[in-house]
């Protein structure tokens, strides 16, 4: 079954940014779709839990330069 999460990032400041997120995100193995809202400052991802958790994501945005302040 699919997950759902929303993670809260710091740093996006221009729609580059909110490309890099989503794109760093969407390479990692599990992931079905990641959509961010740059003005909102979210990020939005579906993900198959039997092969990939949230803790992989946040480290892979904060890999890329972002931090993730908040997980809901
Ligand atoms: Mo936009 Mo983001 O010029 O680190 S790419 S601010």
């Amino acid at each position: 079954d699919m997950c759902k999460v929303i993670f809260r990032v710091k740093g996006m400041e221009c729609s580059a940014c909110a490309s890099s997120v989503e794109k760093t995100v969407k390479r990692l193995h599990g992931i079905q779709d990641a959509s961010v809202a740059l003005l909102d400052g979210t990020a939005q991802v579906v993900f198959y839990p039997a092969f990939i958790n949230e803790q992989a994501m946040q480290t892979a945005i904060e890999d890329a330069g972002f931090d993730v302040v908040e997980i809901k």
